[in-house]
């Protein structure tokens, strides 16, 4: 039978609402969130009743070096990190999250995600001043990968740029599937979050660097109004996921790649690989593509692609445009072990001095 499981024409947001004492017998667990690009252990294929996942997430403002010139930002980030962490659940799941704002920080925050429905994705419930917390439940009811985003009213492009987004994964409770409805999975699950950023520079051209954060904030919004990045990276920084940063597999291995950019349009590819099946959308109940070169996330959103290596080696993953990537910092590597395979690539011949 073709495509059992996906398009059945029913917006999943039409299945039954539950009463509050029909949630609150709903099994609860609690999940530990992990930096980036690490994602907390989860299972693709969940059977039986919604669950209400519960997730803390503390809000952390200082200042990152984010190049290995020692260029500084005056960094807003959900637990410390760039990304935020990736919460992963199964539709039809609800998340509760607490949100807490450290009373060391300056500024208030809130969260808007983009998998929620209402009060503009949860922000105008979880506005907490530092020294305050929330907590937000919301039924996670469409799959797929979304953002997640702060937005405090006036001051909205400003937190997202300087760190405040991440990725809420909603996997399908039947796991992921092929456009015929075969069944994917995958090994491992990274998550990498492009970033771009608008460090301004001073009179003789060098980026400045700021004593608080409240200190950046005309001269930063001065320069995204020229929509001209200083910066994009994954995770943080130039470099992030290169070296002792970067990212492993193994010949055979099958892996998930979730790309978040909230405010930016990227386009990811991988250097000797392909994407196999992607959701450049990220929204797992359409059938994915196959075979990608290059796929495309549109800034304000998240996008997975699956990919099983065949040839060991040093892949780079990376957004396309290559200025952006190689000038501006928007790359990462791969470091995958195994055996070559010379039926699907051979060097008939090394190098050497031409011949007639
Ligand atoms: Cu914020």
């Amino acid at each position: 039978m073709a495509a059992p499981a996906l398009a059945k024409g029913k917006p999943a947001a039409t299945d039954k609402f539950l009463s509050e004492p029909e949630i609150a017998k709903l099994k609860r667990i609690k999940v530990d969130l992990v930096a980036p690009p690490m994602v907390h252990k989860h299972e693709q294929v969940v059977t039986g009743a919604p669950r209400i996942v519960e997730f803390r997430m503390e809000i952390v403002e200082k200042k990152m070096v984010i190049d290995d010139k020692g260029t500084t930002l005056q960094a807003m980030t959900f637990n410390g990190s760039l990304p935020g962490p990736t919460m992963v659940v199964n539709a039809g799941d609800y998340v509760e999250l607490t949100l807490v704002n450290l009373a060391s920080n300056a500024m208030p925050h809130n969260v808007d995600f983009h998998g929620a429905t209402g009060a503009l994705g949860g922000a105008k419930l979880t506005n907490v001043n530092p020294g305050e917390q929330v907590t937000l439940r919301f039924k996670a009811d469409r799959a797929g990968t979304f953002v997640y985003h702060c937005a405090p009213e006036g001051m909205v492009p400003w937190h997202v740029v300087a760190g405040m987004s991440g990725t809420l994964m909603v996997l399908p409770r039947g796991g992921l599937k092929d456009p015929v409805g075969n069944p994917l999975r995958y090994d491992t699950a990274y998550t990498i979050g492009e970033f771009d950023l608008y460090i301004p520079k001073d009179a003789d051209g060098k980026y400045k660097d700021y004593k608080t954060l409240a200190e950046s904030y005309t001269d930063t919004m001065e320069v995204m109004r020229t929509l001209l990045p200083s910066h994009v990276v994954f995770n943080g920084k130039v470099g992030a996921l290169t070296g002792e940063g970067a990212l492993k597999a193994k010949v055979g291995e099958t892996v998930l790649f979730i790309h978040s950019q909230a405010n930016r349009d990227t386009r990811p590819h991988l250097i000797g690989g392909h994407g196999d099946w992607v959701w450049e959308t990220g929204k797992f109940d359409n059938p994915p593509e196959r075979d990608l070169e290059t796929w495309f996330i549109r800034g304000g959103s998240a996008g997975a692609a699956l990919y099983t290596f065949k040839q060991p080696g040093v892949y780079a993953y990376l957004n396309h445009n290559l200025i952006e990537a190689f000038e501006f910092g928007a790359a990462g590597h791969v470091v995958v072990e195994g055996k070559w395979n010379d039926d699907l690539m051979k060097q008939v011949k090394a190098p050497g001095p031409t011949t007639a």
